[in-house]
C-alpha cells in the first residue's frame, strides 16, 4: 500500500514525533510517494538506493525540458563582489530565502523541532533525524534513527595514527587547524580513493562516497573531542557507548554528558548549524574540491579551513570575544549609550561587529532565534544572557545608523557563545570544531548526491580586469 506524504502545517502541527510517520516536505524534490509497510527499518543506505533511481530520473527529465531556461545574468560589479545573487549551483538538502530564513528540504527549524524524531526525555530534534532528511527528502521514523545512531557508533573509531597526530599537535596550535589535519589524515580510510584506484564505474561513486561519509561523520566526535580534551584538559577520553546518540555520545567525550540540558543543547546545535544551501564558504567549498573527484575526507577538510575564517564560522568565537571585552571594558549592567559608544568605537577602529550581518539573510536568522528560544527555557536569568539579549535589541539600529550593512540584524553566531559559556564549554577558540562536526552533516549529504547525480568538474570561467574593460570598450 502506498502512503501520501504530502507535508502540511497541520499534519506537523499533530505529528508524534516517535511514531512511524512520513512526511514529505512541501519543497522536496523527491517523489510525493512512497511505500509503507510494517516490515524491519531499512538503513538509510537501502533507502538511498531506491531513491537515486528516481531522483535521478526526475533530474533528467526536468533538465530536457527546462534546461535551456536563464536563471539569471551577471554583472561586473558581481563579478567582483563576492558573487553576491549569482545563480549558479544546485543544493539539494536546504534552501535559504533571505526574510524566512532556512528551509531543511522545504522544513524549517520549528518544523524540525516539531517532526523530527528526538531522543526519549528530550524535546530538541537528533541529528542523525536531520542527517535522515537531509539526504533522503524524508522525515525518518524514530526506530530509523535509532539504526543510525547505532550505525555511527560502531563506525566511530580513528585509527592510531590519527590520535597519534592530534596528541604531538602543540596545545597552541588553533583547533580548526589540528581538526582539519586529522579530517585530511582520515583520508588514509578512504573507500572512494580506493574504488577510484581501483577502477569503479561512474555509475557506483555514491556508494563509497556514502560509506565513507558515514564513517567521516562517526569519527568526528572522537576526534573533535581529543583536540578539546588535549588542548584544554588531561588528554584522556571515556569510550563512546554503542546504544546511545551522537549528541550524547559527542557530549561524553567532552566530559559534558552530566548535564543532561548541554545534551539537548548539543542535539539543537548539531542540528541547527548543519546546512545553509550551497553558496556559503564551507558549503561551496566542499563541493568545489569534490567535484575534482576528491573523496569526502579531502572535501570536507577543505570546507573546514573555509569554516575556519572570521567572516565565516569563526565569528561564534570572535562574537564570545567580542561580547566578553565590552563586559570587561564597561561592566555587565553598561548603560544603553554605553554599549552604543562601545559599538561606534568598534565600527570606527574598522572592525565588523561579530555576529551580525548576512550575505543572503536580511532578518533575523532563525538560528538565532531558536537558540534564543533555548535560552529563555534554560537560562532566563543567566546575565550574559540578558547582555546578549540587550545587545540584540541596540546592535541592529547602530549599524542601520552606520549605514554600510545590508542586513543589521543578528546571525547564527551571534548567540552560541552565550549558551556554551553557561554550561561550562568556556573554551572559545574551540567553538567553531563543533560548528564544524554540525557542517559535515549537510555538506556531506550533498556530496553524496553530487556523485549520485553526476555532477561535473566545477569550473566557472574568469577573466582579467584588463579583459573585462576591453570587453566594454572602458579606457
Ligand atoms: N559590522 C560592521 N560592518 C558590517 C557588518 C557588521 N556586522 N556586516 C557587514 N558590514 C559591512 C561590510 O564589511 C561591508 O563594508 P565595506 O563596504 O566597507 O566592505 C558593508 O557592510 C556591506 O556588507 P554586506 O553586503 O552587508 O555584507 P557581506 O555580504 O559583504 O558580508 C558578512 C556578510 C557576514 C561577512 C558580514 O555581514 C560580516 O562581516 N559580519 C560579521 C561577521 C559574521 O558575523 N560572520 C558570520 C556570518 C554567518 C556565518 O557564515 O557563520
Amino acid at each position: 500500500m502506498s502512503a501520501l506524504r504530502a507535508f502540511s502545517s497541520n499534519i506537523a502541527k499533530n505529528a508524534v514525533r516517535q511514531a512511524p510517520l512520513r512526511f514529505a516536505p512541501a519543497a522536496a524534490t523527491i517523489g510525493a510517494t512512497r511505500a509503507y509497510s510494517t516490515a524491519k527499518a531499512k538503513t538509510l543506505k537501502e533507502r538511498l538506493a531506491e531513491i537515486i533511481p528516481e531522483k535521478q530520473a526526475e533530474v533528467k527529465a526536468f533538465r530536457k525540458e527546462y534546461g535551456n531556461k536563464i536563471l539569471g545574468e551577471v554583472s561586473v560589479d558581481q563579478a567582483y563582489g563576492g558573487m553576491r545573487g549569482i545563480k549558479g549551483l544546485v543544493w539539494e538538502g536546504s534552501v535559504l530565502d533571505a526574510e524566512e530564513g532556512i528551509r531543511f528540504r522545504g522544513l524549517t527549524i520549528p518544523d524540525c523541532q516539531k517532526v523530527l524524531p528526538a531522543a526519549q526525555g528530550g524535546s530538541e530534534p537528533l541529528p542523525e533525524s536531520l542527517f535522515w532528511l537531509l539526504v533522503t527528502g524524508e522525515v525518518p521514523t524514530a526506530e530509523e534513527v535509532k539504526g543510525l545512531s547505532a550505525e555511527w557508533a560502531a563506525r566511530a573509531q580513528i585509527p592510531e595514527f590519527v590520535e597519534e597526530l592530534i596528541d604531538r599537535c602543540p596545545k597552541t596550535l588553533h583547533p580548526m587547524s589540528q581538526f582539519s589535519l586529522a579530517i585530511n589524515a582520515l583520508q588514509h580510510e578512504s573507500q572512494f580513493a580506493k574504488a577510484y584506484n581501483e577502477g569503479i564505474h561512474k555509475s557506483k561513486y555514491w556508494e563509497p562516497t556514502f560509506e565513507d561519509t558515514m564513517d567521516l561523520i562517526a569519527k568526528l566526535p572522537n576526534v573533535a573531542a581529543r583536540i578539546y580534551r588535549n588542548v584544554y584538559k588531561d588528554g584522556k577520553l571515556p569510550a563512546i557507548e554503542a546504544d546511545k546518540d551522537y549528541s550524547y555520545n559527542f557530549s561524553k567525550l567532552l566530559g559534558f554528558d552530566s548535564n543532561q540540558d548541554f545534551v539537548e543543547l548539543m542535539r539543537l546545535y548539531l542540528t541547527i548549524h548543519s546546512d545553509h544551501e550551497g553558496g556559503n564558504v564551507s558549503a561551496h567549498t566542499t563541493h568545489l574540491v569534490g567535484s575534482a573527484l576528491s573523496d569526502p575526507y579531502l572535501s570536507f577538510a577543505a570546507g573546514l579551513n573555509g569554516l575556519a575564517g572570521p567572516l565565516h564560522g569563526l565569528a561564534n568565537q570572535e562574537v564570545l570575544r567580542w561580547t566578553l571585552k565590552l563586559k570587561e571594558t564597561i561592566g555587565i549592567d553598561a548603560s544603553e549609550e554605553q554599549i552604543k559608544k562601545y559599538l561606534w568605537d568598534t565600527l570606527n577602529g574598522g572592525q565588523v561587529v561579530p555576529g551580525f550581518g548576512h550575505a543572503v539573510l536580511r532578518k533575523t536568522d532563525p538560528r538565532y532565534t531558536a537558540q534564543r528560544e533555548f535560552a529563555l527555557k534554560h537560562l532566563p536569568d543567566d546575565p550574559l544572557f540578558n547582555l546578549v539579549s540587550k545587545l540584540y535589541h541596540i546592535i541592529p539600529g547602530v549599524l542601520t545608523e552606520h549605514g554600510k550593512t545590508k542586513n543589521p540584524w543578528p546571525n547564527v553566531d551571534a548567540h552560541s557563545g552565550v549558551l556554551l559559556q553557561y554550561y561550562g564549554l568556556t573554551e572559545q577558540d574551540y567553538y567553531t570544531v563543533l560548528f564544524g562536526v554540525s557542517r559535515a552533516l549537510g555538506v556531506t549529504s550533498q556530496l553524496i548526491w553530487d556523485r549520485a547525480l553526476g555532477m561535473p568538474l566545477e569550473r566557472p570561467k574568469s577573466y582579467s580586469t584588463a579583459y573585462l574593460k576591453k570587453m566594454f570598450g572602458a579606457n
